[in-house]
């Protein structure tokens, strides 16, 4: 097996679930919002999310644009663009760019209700879903979108699926359904980049793994940042111990048993991703991928 190949069948069990519940409710959708990490653009993104959302047409949003190089990420935006799709990138936490979302909302529903109208319907309201993969910050958005309000408006039965909605405004609902999926992994890289953005855990890959990609991959392509938070000897897979004795020399972790602390270090390394002290990365590269 080509050693940059991996297959992780994880969580089949929900992963089943989700999809089924999905594949139920799925004709009642008008728009999907499929959130993904600015990040890693490539690798968060649910590769056969098109067998269970069938034809819905789909709002991609880029979450913790705050976080991205822009410039990297960017080409991710062009490129989504270019396979025709809507791409709206933000920050969920601050600010407002959720509203750029009900606004493509309504602009895809423009064409919906157009069609109605044209068959003497009345226009109809939006039914959203908004699904990704785990972290990428759904929750956080769907807050704003429901303007924090989610326990206080209670959940409204759907119409003929015991589903729940809940107002967004006078022309948007959202479902509420469980939107967390899995996505497919098949390339040892994209796993290696799910867990730097604390997408997949400890038990899918070991976190000496992970850290050791995100030092490589820092050391690449963010040199400056990787000299400022670890030290100056460059990444070498070979040289690994002077890498780790200038990680506890520069971030002050006392040595263990005569050597470096391998184990703080890598979480420390992961938390650094993970408490955005480091900011301004995107992992997935596009010349790379595409
Ligand atoms: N900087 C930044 N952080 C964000 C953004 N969106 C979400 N977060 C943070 O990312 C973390 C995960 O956000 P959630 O909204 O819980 O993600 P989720 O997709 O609902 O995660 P699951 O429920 O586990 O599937 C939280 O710490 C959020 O504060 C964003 O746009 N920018
Ligand atoms: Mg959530």
């Amino acid at each position: 097996m080509n050693e940059n190949k991996i297959n992780i069948n994880w969580y089949p069990g929900h992963m089943a679930k989700t999809k089924r519940q999905i594949k139920e409710i799925i004709n009642l959708v008008d728009v999907v919002v499929h959130v993904i990490d600015a990040r890693i653009p490539f690798s968060s993104f649910i590769s056969d999310i098109d067998s269970f959302i069938s034809e819905k047409p789909q709002i991609i949003f880029m979450s913790k644009y705050d976080l991205c190089d822009k410039c990297e990420t960017n080409k991710w935006v062009n490129y989504y663009k270019n396979k025709g799709y809507k791409v709206i990138t933000g920050n969920s936490k601050i600010g407002n760019d959720y509203l750029k979302i009900i606004d493509g909302v309504l602009d895809i529903m423009k064409d919906v209700n157009k069609k109605r109208s044209e068959k003497g319907l009345l226009p109809k309201k939006a039914n959203v879903l908004v699904v990704g993969v785990t972290n990428v910050g759904k929750s956080t958005l769907i807050n704003r979108l429901v303007n924090k309000r989610v326990s206080e408006v209670g959940n409204k039965p759907g119409v003929t699926k015991n589903i729940s909605k809940i107002k967004i405004n006078d022309k948007i609902d959202l479902i509420d359904t469980p939107g967390v999926l899995w996505p497919k992994i098949t390339d040892r890289k994209v796993a290696l980049n799910l867990a730097s953005m604390s997408i997949i855990k400890e038990e899918v890959i070991q976190i000496d793994e992970v850290a050791l990609h995100i030092l490589e991959t820092l050391s690449e392509n963010y040199e400056s940042v990787y000299f400022k938070m670890y030290g100056n000897v460059k990444f070498d897979i070979n040289n690994i111990e002077e890498i780790y004795e200038s990680i506890s020399k520069v971030r002050n972790i006392p040595f263990y048993q005569g050597e470096p602390d391998y184990n703080r270090i890598n979480n420390l390394i992961i938390n650094d991703i993970k408490s955005e002290r480091i900011k301004n990365i995107t992992f997935d590269k596009f010349d790379e991928m595409c």
